[in-house]
């Protein structure tokens, strides 16, 4: 018998053992074996993806307190600790070998070192534990784009929720031959209180090693910390799509819907918590993805998938005004884990929800009374700002049929967008792809939000909105970018949005949040060069007529010249500050950037400049007609 079978064999349930024994790539057993060795499970329980085990992960994650069931059917509540509600930068570091250098912008440990310090934590965090080992496939299975992943995790949520996720993978394994590659999680909640959530903050770990493509996660339960798949994988997809020669993005998928019952695909890059699943989701198109895609050049054509098949989505803010559609799926029967949100009763409730909340219940702080105070005095929130629900995407009525075709879907276009009041105008299209990557993805800035353990409202650069997860020389994310575009025919069209303008004060936002729908159905239409757009020294940016008949159809609303010239002025005095901030950042921080870089800001710098000698800092649209 092989050894590592052998070793499980003591933990295994009869119908376990079989379930392992049915897949026959032996570094599935020795991950596992030794996972439970290390972590010294009491059982292993091996996830076929069966009706009967899905359920057996459910009802355990009721019975041991990490789920309790909602008013609504299907409907589970989970909490993550007062620490543990976000990702967490500092304790998630990259391995790296000796004599081997990685970009200083991102954090990193020894690998001998780092490997010692988590092994340490992990040995016999799952005594008396049951240990759930999960197979999954990223991105639809049977295709290029997918990748296998196994998880090992004691967490009965974290198992339920990669249920609701990801692609089911058990088949596929059993499927595959003994030399077939996977991405490997190990995972532990750690000691936990009696709340059952992760008690030793100041001991959480998540160390990444792509020496052995494998995730150490130890001391949270917080999804975007735990779930190997979500960002932990990601940056070690990154690494496989820089040596392979495709894209792996921080981008949701959508179908935009255009005249003649056109359909036309856009990705688009947010930093989290900056309008990217709301985008996605706008009523009357369709949501191909919210979070991560891979995208490669198949035929000379730039094709998409969504690596997961589910929503992690932020609920805060979520209204029956302005998202309809998720609004209506989280107050329906149906498979939902709502995380950190009070509940009272039996029914969740959330932050900026539209409606009247309750004064006390049970919140991620424990039993919750408004006023209450946390050890540091702050008044603690009804529910987190970083509050969750996960729901698989085919509960969702406008989910797009692509979703599962295994050669994706054909991009045409791109947009960025990061947390920005002072510069850049609501929607912008970039010159050609290049500028489109240089000037809209790698100079990507934005504010700091709940969504990371910290401070809020810290202006940073966050390179295609992925700048976390690089985990290759931060110029070479940029120069793969570049690249790609000359390997396809015709190379999405590239646009910078921006949600967060406020006026010129700083002090009211100059958009409604559902101003989007807006610049998406224009950028739609500019992929079809159906409309035409005014040059600026940014990019093309929309004309007042045709933004005024979209506002009419969209919205239903009379748009004046006067919110047009406030919200398309050029500033030119902030844009050019945005570009010192920017080449400074790569100056300092940045290896291999491409020259590429400099010459394409250095223009837009010189293009500012000789507007401004023109028409002075606030330039209005009309003005570049001239
Ligand atoms: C994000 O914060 O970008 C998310 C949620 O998508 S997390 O899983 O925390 O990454
Ligand atoms: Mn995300």
């Amino acid at each position: 018998m092989n050894p590592y079978i052998e070793a499980l064999r003591p933990k295994l349930s009869k119908e376990d053992y079989q379930k392992l024994c049915a897949i026959s790539i032996p570094k599935v057993h020795e991950f596992i074996a030794k996972s439970a060795d290390l972590c010294n499970a009491e059982h292993v329980f091996i996830c076929s993806d069966s009706p009967e085990d899905k359920e057996h992960i459910r009802q355990q994650a009721i019975a041991h307190k990490e789920e309790a069931k909602l008013n609504i059917s299907g409907h589970t509540v989970h909490f993550d600790g007062f620490y543990d509600q976000g990702r967490d930068r500092k304790a998630t570091k990259y391995l790296v070998p000796k004599r081997v250098f990685l970009s200083k912008a991102l954090n990193q440990i020894d690998r001998q070192e780092g490997l010692a310090e988590v092994k340490g934590i992990l040995r016999d965090s799952m005594t008396g534990r049951t240990m759930i080992c999960r197979f999954l496939s990223l991105g639809p299975t049977g295709s290029v784009f997918t990748i296998l992943g196994l998880q090992c995790t004691d967490s009965w949520y974290v198992a339920h929720s990669e249920d609701l996720l990801y692609r089911p993978g058990y088949k596929v394994f059993t499927k595959s031959g003994p030399e077939t590659d996977f991405l490997r999680v190990v995972h532990s909640a750690g000691r936990l209180t009696d709340r059952m959530v992760s008690a030793e903050n100041t001991k959480k770990c998540i160390y990444i090693d792509h020496m052995d493509n494998t995730i150490y996660s130890v001391n949270t339960q917080y999804a975007g910390n735990s779930i190997g798949f979500k960002k932990l994988a990601f940056r070690l997809a990154i690494r496989k799509a820089n040596t392979e020669g495709w894209l792996a993005e921080h981008m949701m998928l959508m179908g935009v819907h255009g005249p003649g019952g056109r359909k036309t695909y856009f990705a688009g890059a947010f930093p989290s918590a900056c309008g990217k699943t709301s985008t996605a989701m706008l009523p009357g198109e369709t949501i191909l993805g919210d979070d991560i895609a891979y995208i490669r050049e198949i035929d000379s054509v730039a094709r998409a998938v969504n690596v997961e098949a589910g929503i992690f989505g932020i609920i805060k803010d979520v209204n029956p005004v302005d998202d309809t559609t998720i609004w209506d799926v989280l107050h329906k029967p149906g498979e939902i884990i709502f995380s950190n949100v009070l509940v009272k009763d039996g029914t969740p409730y959330w932050l900026g929800m539209g409606s009247e909340t309750p004064k006390e219940g049970v919140n991620f702080s424990g039993e919750w009374h408004e006023g209450k105070k946390d050890a540091n005095g702050n008044e603690v929130t009804l529910a987190h700002k970083n509050a969750r629900y996960a729901v698989t995407l085919s509960a969702l009525e406008n989910c797009d049929p692509e979703l599962e075709n295994p050669l994706g879907v054909e991009l045409r276009g791109i947009m960025y967008g990061g947390r920005d009041t002072k510069a850049y105008v609501p929607v912008q299209q970039s010159f050609d792809w290049e500028h489109g990557i240089v000037a809209y993805g790698a100079s990507l800035e934005t504010e700091t939000t709940f969504a990371t353990v910290g401070k809020e409202g810290v202006p940073e650069i966050n390179m295609m909105s992925i700048q976390d997860f690089i985990s290759i020389p931060l110029g070479k994310n940029v120069r793969n970018n570049l690249e790609f575009g000359k390997k396809v025919d015709n190379p999405p069209v590239v646009f910078g949005v921006n949600y967060f303008l406020k006026d010129k004060k700083g002090k009211d936002y100059l958009n409604d949040p559902k101003d989007k729908h807006v610049w998406v159905k224009w950028m739609e239409l500019r992929v079809h060069g159906e409309v035409d757009a005014i040059k600026t020294p940014t990019g093309y940016i929309p004309k007042y007529e045709d933004l005024r008949e979209i506002f009419e159809q969209v919205r239903g609303k009379d748009y004046t010249k006067a919110e047009y010239n406030a919200q398309f002025t050029i500033r030119v005095d902030a844009n050019m500050a945005k570009i010192k901030r920017v080449r400074d950042f790569y100056k300092k921080n940045v290896t291999y950037t491409p020259e590429q870089v400099f010459w394409i800001l250095n223009q837009q710098y010189e293009r500012l400049l000789n507007a401004k000698e023109q028409f002075g800092d606030y330039i209005e649209p009309e003005k570049f007609l001239e």
